[in-house]
């Protein structure tokens, strides 16, 4: 009898709510809201028939009084809640974060000051502008935001996968979002940059110029939440157990290495697997492939005007190079449980700056400033009254005792008589603390000055970090962000804006805004006098070092006839590292041969190119010829993935078109242990760079 079939554990049907659901039910608390085996109505009646409706006759009229029907269609009718008016589209995770116990010295944050110390986490990611059923993979800012249910109340570490932002004041805000989100006459671009408003914006409010650049390079387009990096963008201020401070920025070093999408793959992928950010994760986390981040801090002296080496530390459109000030590691993030109901936790959570704890101060940042208010402000429309930290996916783990009363959506059954202070009648508590206590007492760091609308003069330099993240970049990222700024502008239908656009990346770089201006048909803008900056290498992401490759997906093609013991000890080797194999074959269902049966994961008029980072022709299929397996091919070739063949397999890399002499093609007689560790070491590279002058335009 031929053994069981392989069952592919990534593959979307099969990733079940069930493995899930019961590893992260004791994450959040009081989270099982249903009990019993019937249908009961929401007042615990149960039902004998949920299927028709009570009506005067089998043919006649439904009646009012079907108290059933009606509450099933009321409930219905209020399942959704406002979208975030930004970062509506996300994913989350549950995780544990541990101390190294490096930070001690710099923050009393209890979370971080013991060596060893767990702190259980909730993770959203999410892209910025696109409405809540908008692709994972469009160009756009990625939101990276933790909450650390901490014992001394919850901290929420709210940022981007960029450490930068286009505005500098908070009363910006609405202008940037105004003119980022689609049109306002034909809601259209959904979730995209390339339009009129957008440029006519960021061309006109300088400011914006460095966070653009980040946008239009290969950060914009991340290869899955794993492998981004994230900042908190502001700077902090800490302060340690003896009361001194420091200042600092925070950093997430994702373990996977950063890493992007091509421009042509992240736009297939939108179409073909809108969803491909979260189902990564969601199937990493179920597969045992989890997300893992060293947390660093960049710390910088508390000195009296803010400044490092001339870098205004309040100004949230610039970063400090790592170079200058190297990122400390100070603990590790893992993300290990997918949530159990997208709503309940994903939706419903609700992040804010002001969520702070001992040990962790905000700046004058003025962008900082603003969001202070704007978290709680719009979380009490968007989850429908002040009693949000009631839901279990927000409630601290920390003791709550907190005199708030009432309120839509109360769930609470408060006891006592007196919730305000002073009191006697309720024994004069709950009382207030000190320090030594765990109590949160703002610095009194001084604030002198004339009130008045204006920012610092060092807030107006708003190209010389543009240019210092661009000439920081390998010429094959330069190349890209050419690309970017080319196929976006190229979608600006007012040609001011693009000329304007031009004029301003000229400020940037000469040689970026001619190749840009050539691209378009436009007049190469005059050149000026650009700053001399040091490049800060750091900033590149391309890394001639293979990184881990958990939670890869490598394609086989095999069909009749393929050599299925090679399959599955190729299979059980990259299983090791955390990757997993999916077979790909003209035909859904099974493939057997004498000893093994494997089922064909992905038919090849149900994938593309984009749902592999690598793809291997099985020996033994050398005679498979079909036209949408050459397109997988090249484009797989095209996108710098790592490509390869044993046995007669490379027969069918050379029918498409793809050279098995090529860069980044590997080849062998069989899958052994060899074929394995270069494909391993390949995929660790992310991408073949070398193969990119073949298959890019040379840069003009
Ligand atoms: Fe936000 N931002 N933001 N933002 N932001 C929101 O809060 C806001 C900014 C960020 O997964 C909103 O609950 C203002 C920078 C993330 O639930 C809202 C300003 C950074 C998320 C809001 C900024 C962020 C949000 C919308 C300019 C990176 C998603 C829904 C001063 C450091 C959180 C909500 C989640 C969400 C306001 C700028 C990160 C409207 C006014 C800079 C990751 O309150």
């Amino acid at each position: 009898m031929p053994p069981k079939p392989h069952q592919d554990q990534s593959a979307p049907a099969k990733v079940s709510p069930t493995g899930a659901t019961e590893r992260s039910l004791p994450l959040v608390r009081d989270a099982r809201s249903q009990s019993g085996d019937h249908l009961t109505t929401a007042n615990g009646l149960r039902v004998d028939d949920t299927d028709h409706s009570l009506k005067a006759g089998r043919r006649g009229p439904s009646l009012l009084e079907d108290f059933h029907l009606r509450e099933k269609i009321t409930h219905f009718d209020h399942e959704r809640i406002p979208e975030r008016v930004v970062h509506a589209r996300g994913a989350a995770a549950h995780g544990v974060f541990t101390s190294y116990g490096s930070a001690a010295s710099a923050t009393k944050a209890g979370f971080l000051a013991e060596k060893g110390k767990q702190t259980p986490v909730f993770v959203r990611f999410s892209t910025v502008l696109g409405s809540r059923g908008s692709a994972d993979t469009v160009r756009d800012t990625r939101g990276f935001a933790v909450k650390f249910y901490t014992d001394e109340g919850t901290f929420d570490l709210v940022g981007n996968n960029m450490p930068v932002f286009f505005i500098q004041d908070a009363i910006k805000f609405p202008d940037v979002i105004h003119a980022g989100k689609p049109h306002p006459d034909r809601e259209i671009p959904q979730a995209q940059s390339a339009h009129d408003t957008f440029w006519d914006f960021v061309s006109l409010h300088t400011e914006a110029t460095h966070h653009v650049f980040w946008n239009m390079s290969d950060r914009g387009i991340p290869r899955s939440y794993r492998t981004m990096e994230g900042f908190g963008v502001h700077t902090f201020r800490l302060e340690n157990a003896a009361g001194e401070t420091v200042l600092a920025k925070w950093h997430w070093k994702p373990v996977a290495g950063v890493h992007s999408l091509v421009w042509e793959e992240a736009q297939i992928t939108a179409g073909m697997d809108p969803d491909f950010h979260r189902r990564d994760m969601a199937d990493g986390i179920e597969n045992g492939a989890f997300l893992e981040w060293e947390l660093g801090l960049q710390l910088l002296p508390d000195t009296p005007d803010e400044m490092f080496e001339g870098i205004d530390l309040l100004d949230p459109t610039k970063i400090v190079p790592e170079e200058l000030a190297p990122v400390q590691l100070v603990g590790r993030m893992t993300l290990n449980a997918n949530p159990t109901n997208y709503f309940a936790e994903t939706e419903q959570v609700a992040f804010h700056l002001g969520n702070l704890v001992p040990g962790i101060q905000v700046t004058n940042d003025p962008l900082l400033q603003g969001r202070l208010f704007s978290y709680l402000d719009t979380q009490l429309t968007r989850l429908g009254g002040p009693n949000f930290t009631q839901l279990p996916i927000n409630r601290p783990h920390a003791d709550v005792n907190d005199n708030l009363r009432d309120g839509m959506h109360q769930t609470a059954v408060h006891t006592g008589l007196a919730p305000y202070l002073p009191n006697s009648v309720d024994g004069g508590g709950p009382r207030t603390a000190d320090a030594s206590e765990g109590a949160y007492v703002t610095l009194p760091t001084p604030t002198t000055g004339e009130k008045v609308r204006g920012a610092a003069v060092s807030f107006d330099d708003h190209f010389t970090q543009a240019r210092l993240f661009y000439v920081s970049l390998t010429p094959l990222e330069q190349d890209h962000v050419v690309e970017a700024f080319t196929f976006e502008l190229a979608k600006v239908f007012e040609k001011g804006i693009r000329e304007r656009m031009l004029a301003n990346l000229a400020r940037v770089d000469t040689a970026l805004a001619g190749r840009v201006a050539v691209g378009l048909g436009l007049p190469v803008p005059e050149a000026v006098d650009l700053p001399e900056v040091a490049p800060s290498p750091a900033l590149s992401q391309i890394s001639p070092v293979p990184g881990p490759v958990a939670g890869r997906v490598v394609g086989v093609v095999a069909g009749p006839g393929a050599d299925l013991a090679g399959i599955a000890s190729l299979r059980d080797a990259l299983a090791a590292q955390g990757a997993v194999l999916r077979i790909i074959s003209p035909v859904a269902g099974e493939l057997a041969d004498g000893t093994h049966v494997e089922i064909v994961d992905r038919a090849l008029y149900a994938t593309r190119s984009v749902e592999f980072d690598a793809v291997v022709v099985a020996g033994g299929a050398g005679s498979l010829r079909h036209p949408k397996l050459d397109v997988l091919l090249q484009e797989a070739f095209r996108h710098l993935k790592p490509l390869g063949a044993w046995g007669d397999g490379a027969l069918v890399l050379r029918a498409a078109g793809v050279a098995p002499e090529a860069a980044g093609v590997l080849t062998a007689d069989e899958a052994g242990a060899g074929f394995a560790e270069q494909l391993v070491t390949a995929l660790g590279l992310h991408r073949v760079w070398d193969r990119a002058p073949q298959v890019v335009p040379q840069p003009a």
